[in-house]
């Protein structure tokens, strides 16, 4: 509102055609706010108490936000009276069209009425309830408002939120501002109207760091207190806020100056000040219109999210992260993160229990923005703080995944938990070492078979990969480095590596059973490599078995014979003395239940090989020219297994 929009009325209130009606309606107001105070500053406590001084020293914020206001002093008087004074254009005196009172007085008496002055946009501060110094006001046992506009000095008091007289001129000057001295009313405030200074402090160092430049002054006069005085200025507003947060940490500087990053977008504004300590707390705070979002919202998501994808995107792209490397989770980037965000918006959205949380997505979109878009660049520019920032982020990883496993094998040492088998494996009966087999069978087919065809006393079946398309196929060493194994390490229930503990071995034997063709051959190396490398005890012990599945079925009435070889099917053929049925297997799954288990699976008449050492180290070397970029061996391999198949070379 200009002041030019109203007549300039100094002195005693004029008659109105309105007055009478607006009056009683503010003493209704007044009324309401003294019966049901904590509906409007939260509670009547300790807090509520703060609270009224945070609603005075808003206003005088907005001012500083509108550009007219660079110093606020905030003085706890004799009998904790609070007094605050700022140096802005002082509340207009003018006349209000409608209600033809001053308009400072409209203020201080009309419920909400902060809002009617904030039509140009700039009002964004405000107290958590959202409550206006009307409320103040009726809260307090008497309060006084100056104001000077450059000519003139005025003066209304006001008791218990009434006028004691209408707003007065008390002389002239040259300066401008406003002045607001108010008491609490111990009616109201019946625990205490004690101020605690070092409370006043944190939140008015709040609102200094989030308004760089402001200076606000902090003094505690009371004569019986320790006298005490605070400056706060900062000009590095978040900036500086971030290193405060920093040095309160105890913690040493990982990256040096806080990384900032800022954008404008029509009326919003958006703001965040990073850097990282050595610790491993995380303290993000983030704020809109100056109020502290302490259950985050919208600006406070993206910030996380945005900030995940960017360090993960620079580690990927600088090959800090490994391609087979898991993506770092946030809380692990988080790990020594002090971060302040502070966005600015119109109608801002508060949602949630306590109103601690910012509901508008549009700030959402554009935090995102502004840190994909500022903080990649910044990474970009500053090598050796991106590699810091990531080399932090992998340790913490490392160490949660360490933590995690020695959480999970404390658990299962002490049987609190039991590890949850693999969901298709088909488990055995019995857990007598000297007896149990698992077989790994490749494809659910002839896994299907191997269930019907097993003893289930003493057999377990797990089949692996299901059905695997043909591109699976050709590269199946690929799997080796993903989860697919996990259901074998699992199931053997050994752990891997240096985990690796044989006493938690489930099954005595543990028996590869794979097509005799180039695709089982590949699962065999594979296989042998993995225990190889993560499990050798498991084949220097003697558990690990290669099944050998017969070739052909020579068959001639009720006779029949299984041959695992060229020769032994000859030698069958010549003993069924000609008119033979030759039937060649290519595959488990051409097998029903009961031929495989009479083959293959029927200790009385399978043949098995146990694997040395030897064989496993061959199908390691087998395993790196496989896994090697080099095309030409791994088709040399290919096609000599082709026709090797029938000797179950591995
Ligand atoms: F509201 C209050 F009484 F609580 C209070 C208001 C307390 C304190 C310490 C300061 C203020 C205050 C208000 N400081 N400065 C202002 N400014 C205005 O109210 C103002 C001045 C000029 C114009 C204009 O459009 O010319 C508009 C406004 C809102």
């Amino acid at each position: 509102m200009d002041n030019n929009e109203m007549e300039r009325v100094p002195g005693a209130g004029e008659a109105h055609e309105e007055y009478d009606a607006s009056q009683i309606q503010v003493l209704e107001g007044l009324e309401a706010v003294r019966k049901r105070p904590g509906m409007y500053i939260g509670s009547t406590g300790e807090k509520g108490l703060h609270h009224l001084v945070y609603e005075i020293v808003d206003n005088a914020i907005d001012e500083t936000l509108a550009g007219y206001c660079d110093n606020i002093v905030v003085d706890i008087l004799e009998g904790n009276i609070i007094r605050v004074e700022d140096n802005g254009r002082g509340i207009p005196v003018g006349i209000h069209p409608k209600l033809g009172i001053p308009a400072v007085t409209v203020v201080l008496t009309v419920l909400h009425a902060g809002g009617k002055f904030g039509g140009s946009g700039y009002k964004v501060s405000g107290g958590l309830h959202g409550v206006g110094s009307s409320v103040v006001n009726a809260l307090s046992t008497w309060l006084e408002v100056e104001v000077k506009d450059g000519q003139h000095i005025y003066k209304q008091r006001f008791e218990r939120g009434k006028p004691v007289y209408d707003l007065k001129v008390m002389g002239d000057t040259d300066e401008t501002g406003t002045t607001i001295t108010f008491q609490a009313d111990p009616e109201i405030f019946t625990d205490t109207t004690v101020y605690d200074y070092d409370v006043l402090l944190t939140r008015l160092r709040e609102q200094a760091f989030l308004n760089a430049g402001v200076r606000i002054h902090l003094s505690d006069k009371r004569p019986d207190m320790e006298s005490r005085s605070d400056l706060l200025h900062y000009e590095g507003g978040i900036r500086s806020y971030c290193e405060f947060l920093m040095e309160k940490s105890k913690r040493e500087k990982l990256t040096p100056d806080p990384i900032y990053l800022s954008a404008v977008k029509g009326t919003s504004t958006a703001e965040i000040a990073l850097l990282f300590n050595d610790g491993y707390d995380t303290n993000i705070i983030s704020f809109a219109n100056n109020i502290h979002t302490v259950d985050g919202g919208t600006h406070e998501t993206a910030f996380k999210n945005a900030l995940t994808r960017v360090i993960n995107n620079y580690g990927r792209r600088f090959k800090i992260l490994k391609d087979n490397d898991p993506k770092l989770r946030g809380d692990d980037i988080q790990e020594g993160l002090v971060a302040v965000i502070s966005v600015k918006l119109t109608d801002a959205q508060f949602e949630g229990q306590t109103k601690g949380k910012l509901g508008n997505t549009s700030m959402g979109t554009m935090v995102n923005n502004l840190v994909n878009e500022q903080l990649s660049a910044f990474l970009e520019d500053n090598p050796p703080i991106a590699k810091m920032i990531l080399e932090k982020a992998v340790a913490a990883s490392t160490a949660r995944e360490a933590a995690q496993k020695a959480r999970d094998l404390q658990r299962s040492k002490t049987g609190l938990t039991k590890v949850r088998m693999p969901e298709k494996l088909a488990d055995c009966i019995s857990d007598d070492m000297n007896l149990t087999e698992l077989y790994i069978v490749e494809g659910d087919s002839a896994g299907g078979s191997a269930v019907k065809g097993r003893d289930r006393n003493y057999q377990a079946i797990l089949p692996l990969w299901g059905k695997m398309l043909n591109v699976e196929k050709a590269r199946v060493d690929k799997v080796y480095s993903n989860e697919k194994l996990a259901p074998v390490v699992i199931a053997l229930g050994t752990g891997i590596g240096e985990d690796f503990d044989i006493s938690k071995l489930r099954y005595g034997k543990v028996v590869v059973m794979a097509d005799a063709d180039v695709d089982g051959s590949h699962i065999r190396t594979l296989l042998l490599t993995f225990f190889f490398r993560y499990m050798p005890e498991l084949i220097e012990q003697g558990h690990v078995y290669l099944a050998q599945p017969p070739l052909f079925k020579v068959e001639k009435g009720k006779k029949h014979f299984y041959a695992f070889s060229d020769e032994e099917r000859d030698k069958y053929i010549a003993e069924l003395g000609g008119g033979a049925n030759v039937q060649r297997y290519k595959g488990l799954g051409e097998m029903d239940a009961e031929q495989l288990w009479e083959t293959t699976m029927d200790p009385e008449f399978r043949t098995m090989l146990k694997v040395e050492m030897a064989d496993a180290e061959k199908a390691d070397a087998t395993f790196t020219m496989l896994m090697g970029d080099e095309v030409e061996p791994r088709r040399e391999f290919i096609e000599k297994n082709a026709l090797r198949v029938e000797n179950l070379d591995i």
